[in-house]
């Protein structure tokens, strides 16, 4: 899939920068740890990788809170290991995919330094400021994700400012003309550098109600991912109305997609956490071709990996959007690690690992895949020393937060660290269950999880209806096998998978006529007269001759 839709029906590799490969020995990933390590992640047969920010920042959210948005923080390198990485990934056929976090900055943006000034300064309404309610409360009843109210007092300014994340991350005013102006000439600052694309942080929460109306209470709507369980957040327990997902939004989309169109062949990803709407949100922001390419979603990072729930999603999604497009995925730096949430013990692990692959790199879509889970990894067991992430850190126990898949990725179990760092300490542990599990140890092992991420990637690679082919999805008669097809103009694919830890056997849709049964790898359930045998996380594939 070359050339500008190489990100319809891609694969995107996600990097964590501060846990995949430190050269300085500071404990702390570097981006010339990466640029050393793209060999690794080429070969692993992706079209592209997403670095999450390596940009300025006092890492208050890890870089999720950017003090410079074209500066690249002097614990990740500078500028210029930065342009060393894009050519050589592009050296190796990769894509380079950036995080841009527009929707809010570190309070130490000098954008917010000056609008925290004066309430009649150039920026004062760049950022969301409003004043106190009589009584001295805040504005309105909006939650931040992290906990507690969105609104932080600003003792300089004498008001309130909205932040839907850390009070460290105040959110810029999307209103304000200059200030999507000045977002825009960052975002072309690195097109001019030669990123091919973008991944959006939190893109539907760019603007917020103008009049600042409260939020209605809820009923079942559990916040963006389902973790925002009440005894860990109040977040869930009203309707996010008003302060994300804004009807306006779409319209600045509008412009962001026009300046990347100046462009060849970039591309875009957005993140909505949205809730039960979010496949919707998805939809009104990537069709019509004028907006974003992709989205992504919480759907699939929650605990439920079943046939139903899988084939509802996608199902949802196709059958009520035209032409946009998804992008699915497992995990991310911001949950558990899949392997540990998917399998119902220790065992279960890699072969669900293996399944889960199979699964999501034969659907419609498009997939990221976050570092670590193609050895398998389970989330790490941290203890509350260990910590780093403030969502963590402040609700411990209830939540641990976002280390545990945070954790430095383990390259060789012989050297120290796992060949992560040669500081004493890294700024997370590699856990000692990881290091039977790397890079090195499972690369000489044909059945590892490993092989099987590289072999099924290169099988997505050989069959163009696993691109952009249509889905339909069969009734399988068995609620643990998952049926559907692919087809485009050179072949219509049919996959089954058994997503039960035994043995199944279940009737072939009726609708086949022949099949030639495929090499899937991994799969060894065999097709017999009109049943199909599967083994446990089983998987089967045939060409449906007609
Ligand atoms: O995440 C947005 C988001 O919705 C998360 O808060 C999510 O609900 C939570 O992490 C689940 O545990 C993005 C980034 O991916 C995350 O790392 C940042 O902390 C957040 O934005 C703020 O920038």
């Amino acid at each position: 899939n070359d050339g500008a839709n190489w990100w319809r029906g891609g694969v995107i590799y996600q990097i964590y920068p501060r846990s995949f490969q430190d050269t300085t020995g500071d404990g702390i990933g570097d981006l010339k740890g990466i640029t050393k390590r793209l060999g690794y992640v080429a070969e692993l047969g992706v079209d592209a990788i997403w670095l999450s920010p390596f940009f300025t920042s006092p890492m208050e959210d890890m870089g999720y809170d950017v003090s410079d948005y074209c500066g690249v923080d002097p614990m990740f390198g500078t500028l210029n290991d930065f342009d060393e990485l894009v050519s050589e990934a592009h050296r190796l056929g990769l894509k380079v995919v950036i995080d841009q976090v527009l929707s809010h900055t570190s309070d130490r943006h000098q954008w917010f330094e000056e609008s925290r000034q004066s309430k009649d300064n150039d920026k004062a309404d760049w950022y969301v400021w409003a004043d106190a309610k009589p009584d001295g409360t805040a504005p309105n009843n909006w939650l931040s994700v992290f906990g507690g109210p969105a609104w932080e007092w600003d003792g300089v300014r004498k008001q309130y400012y909205m932040h839907n994340f850390l009070a460290s991350q105040p959110d810029l005013n999307f209103h304000s003309k200059a200030v999507q102006d000045a977002l825009l000439e960052t975002v072309r600052f690195w097109l001019e550098r030669g990123v091919d694309g973008f991944r959006l942080d939190t893109v539907n929460y760019y603007f917020c109600d103008k009049e600042l109306r409260d939020n209605p209470p809820v009923d079942g709507n559990l916040g963006p991912t389902g973790l925002d369980a009440p005894d860990v957040n109040p977040y869930g327990f009203q309707q996010h109305e008003y302060d994300k997902t804004r009807p306006e939004n779409v319209a600045f989309l509008q412009r962001f997609r026009a300046l990347l169109d100046q462009y060849d062949g970039r591309a875009s990803v957005g993140e909505v956490g949205d809730g039960a709407r979010s496949l919707k949100t998805v939809a009104d922001y990537t069709s019509g071709g004028d907006k974003l390419h992709m989205c992504y979603t919480f759907d699939f990072l929650g605990p439920e990996f079943t046939p139903f729930h899988i084939r509802k999603c996608v199902e949802d999604f196709f059958s009520t959007v035209e032409d946009g497009w998804v992008c699915w995925a497992f995990s991310n730096h911001d949950v558990d690690r899949h392997a540990s949430r998917f399998a119902k013990s220790e065992a279960e692990r890699a072969p669900v690992a293996r399944l889960a692959l199979s699964v999501i790199a034969t659907l419609r879509g498009s997939v990221c895949l976050y570092q670590g889970e193609e050895l398998g990894l389970p989330q790490a067991e941290l203890t509350y020393e260990d910590l780093q992430d403030p969502y963590g850190i402040r609700f411990w126990p209830s939540f641990k937060g976002r280390d545990g898949c945070r954790t430095p990725m383990p390259w060789s179990a012989k050297q120290a660290h796992a060949g992560f760092t040669t500081a004493d300490k890294p700024w997370l542990p590699v856990p000692d269950a990881h290091l039977p599990l790397s890079v090195f140890e499972q690369a000489g092992e044909p059945a590892s999880v490993y092989n099987h991420y590289r072999a099924i990637l290169s099988f997505r690679k050989a069959h163009s209806a696993l691109f952009d082919g249509a889905i339909a999805f069969k009734e399988s008669g068995d609620d643990d096998i998952l049926v559907f097809t692919r087809s485009d103009d050179h072949e219509t694919l049919l996959f089954a998978f058994n997503f039960a830890s035994k043995p199944k056997s279940v009737a072939l849709p009726t609708v086949m006529s022949h099949l030639d049964t495929l090499d899937l790898p991994g799969a060894t359930a065999v097709l017999n007269d009109t049943h199909i045998d599967f083994g446990a996380f089983d998987g089967f594939c045939a060409r449906i001759q007609d």
